[in-house]
This record gives C-alpha cells, sequence and structure tokens, in this order.
C-alpha cells in the first residue's frame, strides 16, 4: 500500500530526483560524441553516479536560499562563481560569465557580456527547482524570485521564462490534488512568452495520445535552449508520472539535452513522489546524496518559517 509523501520527502525526493535525472542523462548528452567527452573529463569514474553543471547550481542554490533566508541574488551570483568546475560541462556562456563574476564583475553587466541580449540557453531552468520548493506557497513571489535568479546568468527573456516556468512546475507538483490537464493549464495561465505557449498547448492535446519520439522531439525540442527544452521536460514529466525509470528512459530515448531535460523532469517527478519513489540503488550511488537530502530537509524547514517570503523583495 503505497502513502501520500509528506511535504519533507516532496522536497528530498525533488533535489535528488535533479540529480539523478541529470547524472543519468550525462553520458547521453549530446549523443555519441558527447558520451564520449563525458568519459574523458571522468564524469562516468568508478560506481558512483556524478551529476553536471545542473545539480552544481542548483544545490548551490538551495544552499544559498537556506543560508540567506530567501533569494539575495549578490550572494547566490558569487556562490555559483566559487563553485565553477569545468568538467562539469558548463554551457560556453556560462563558463565565460561566472569567471568575470568570480573576478569580481558586478552579475548586472556580466550576464549581457556574453551574447548582448542575454543568455538564452536553459541553465536558469535547469536549476530552479529549489525556487519552486522554497516558495511554493506564495506563486508571486515565486514568479518574481525565479525571474531575478534566472537573470543572474540568463538576461535573455526565453531564458528567464525557463526558470520560471520550471520552477513553478516544480511548486505545482507539489499540490495535494494534482492531475496533468490542470497542471499544463495552470502552466500556461502564468505563461508570456509564445514560444513556451505552443509548445504547452500541444503537451496538452498530447495528453490524450501517445506522440512517438520523432513527434516529440520535433515538436517540443531537445536542444540547449529554454524554450526547446523546458516544455519538453514537463511533457515527459506528464506522460511518466509515476515511474522515474520510465521518465528517464524516456528523456534519454528523446536525444538531445538529455542531463538538463532529466534534470527539469526528475525534480517535478520528485516534488510529486517523494524520495520513496526513487530507485533506492541508484540513490545509494549517487554523488553526494548526503549533502542534497540535507540541503532539501533545511529548505522545506526555512520554507515553513512565517514571512519566509520577505528577503525576496530584495531581489526586485
Ligand atoms: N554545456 C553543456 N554541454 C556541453 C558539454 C558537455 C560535455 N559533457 C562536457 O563535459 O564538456 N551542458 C550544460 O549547458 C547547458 C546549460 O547552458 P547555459 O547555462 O544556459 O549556458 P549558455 O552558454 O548561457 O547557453 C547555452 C548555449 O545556448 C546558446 N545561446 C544562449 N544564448 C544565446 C543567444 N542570445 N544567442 C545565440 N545563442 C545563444 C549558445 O550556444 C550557448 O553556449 C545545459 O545543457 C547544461 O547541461
Ligand atoms: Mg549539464
Ligand atoms: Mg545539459
Amino acid at each position: 500500500m503505497s502513502t501520500v509523501p509528506t511535504l519533507e520527502e516532496r522536497f528530498v525526493g525533488s533535489l535528488l530526483g535533479l540529480a539523478l535525472g541529470d547524472a543519468l542523462g550525462a553520458k547521453h548528452e549530446g549523443g555519441i560524441l558527447g558520451g564520449i567527452l563525458w568519459v574523458l573529463v571522468g564524469g562516468t569514474r568508478g560506481e558512483k553516479l556524478w551529476w553536471t553543471d545542473d545539480t552544481q547550481m542548483a544545490v548551490g542554490l538551495a544552499e544559498s536560499l537556506v543560508e540567506c533566508g530567501g533569494l539575495d541574488p549578490d550572494r547566490l551570483a558569487r556562490r555559483w562563481a566559487d563553485g565553477y568546475e569545468t568538467w562539469r560541462g558548463y554551457g560556453h556562456g556560462a563558463r565565460k560569465l561566472l569567471a568575470r563574476v568570480r573576478q569580481g564583475e558586478d552579475w548586472r553587466s556580466a550576464n549581457r557580456s556574453v551574447f548582448p541580449d542575454g543568455s538564452l540557453g536553459n541553465g536558469a531552468a535547469m536549476r530552479a527547482a529549489p525556487l519552486g520548493l522554497f516558495y511554493y506557497a506564495d506563486p508571486e513571489t515565486l514568479a518574481r524570485a525565479a525571474e531575478v535568479a534566472a537573470s543572474i546568468t540568463h538576461a535573455h527573456p526565453l531564458g528567464v521564462e525557463g526558470g520560471v516556468l520550471i520552477a513553478r512546475a516544480t511548486a505545482l507538483a507539489l499540490a495535494e490534488d494534482f492531475e496533468p490537464g490542470a497542471f499544463l493549464a495552470a502552466l500556461l495561465a502564468g505563461c508570456r512568452r509564445e514560444e513556451f505557449r505552443k509548445r504547452l498547448e500541444l503537451a496538452r492535446v498530447w495528453l490524450g495520445e501517445s506522440p512517438d519520439l520523432r513527434a516529440v522531439s520535433r515538436g517540443l525540442g531537445t536542444a540547449v535552449t529554454a524554450h526547446e527544452s523546458a516544455v519538453t521536460a514537463v511533457y515527459a514529466f506528464c506522460r511518466h508520472r509515476t515511474d522515474f525509470m520510465e521518465l528517464v528512459k524516456f528523456v534519454v530515448a528523446l536525444g538531445g539535452d538529455t542531463d538538463t531535460i532529466g534534470a527539469m523532469a526528475g525534480g517535478i517527478f520528485g516534488a510529486r513522489n517523494g524520495v520513496a519513489a526513487l530507485p533506492a540503488d541508484l540513490l545509494a550511488r549517487l554523488e553526494a546524496r548526503e549533502r542534497i537530502e540535507s540541503v532539501a530537509r533545511a529548505l522545506c524547514a526555512s520554507s515553513e518559517a512565517p514571512g519566509h517570503g520577505r528577503s525576496s523583495e530584495r531581489a526586485r
């Protein structure tokens, strides 16, 4: 008999699901060549499941939210810059931008130093789950905080929208009474960009169908850009919302940016189903499982603390 997960179990499930989706997708990111590169940089050494930039930044975000009692964008930018590790495979723009912040530049200028209109990569979306967890009870503050957290590295409106979408999807997945049609409708209601809206509409139509892999990857995308991957993760979760390994297999079979689509979908899946729904044998092999679990518990405790939304006001 399955029991309903507690809020804390869902927080832990979300961050571990994100890390596991990332680690399992990593060796498939970018196809065969990407896999060879991941082996060469050491991401498959031993039995451990090593995660990539997606989890590195998500854990940094979660730890910063706990430490600061909310979103402090200056301290968060610094933490991400200090936590940068080349071998985890960051985006080229993110790598350069974080180097500038490490050298003392303000993120408000660094975030347009590589792409003048800002990055539209999926880097803000891949790490957004902790925001959805922390601010789940306050949708307006959540959207505002997700915008600010995204724009530290992703100033382009599409990069920002990806971060907001995945943060909101994670928060909505915590709801007691979950139904995929209502979930997608709620995401659509808060979504401003046509590039995302048309894909969410398609995902809604597909709830009653089972389109093949080619149709899904053509219709929703599997690329490194936010609008061509974030809705794909949301749809993958809707299609495989109770079986984590089926979800991962689906994401890997779609191809493209598998670690990131896996991280986004895994974070939503864990928020919905809790940690008990994740495969125990794989969790036992996950890099830094205890650290992730511990920050997820702390995030849950701080999210329930009175007035937790206050510090995000600083982020406006
Ligand atoms: N970088 C990778 N994977 C490649 C290497 C992996 C390999 N296994 C290894 O070990 O080396 N993955 C990670 O990057 C993605 C997240 O990227 P993020 O943080 O958004 O970075 P960036 O550089 O800002 O954007 C990514 C690319 O998108 C294009 N782009 C972005 N904004 C653009 C703009 N305004 N105009 C034109 N192009 C733009 C560029 O190609 C960027 O490099 C995740 O997949 C993560 O896993
Ligand atoms: Mg990655
Ligand atoms: Mg990726």
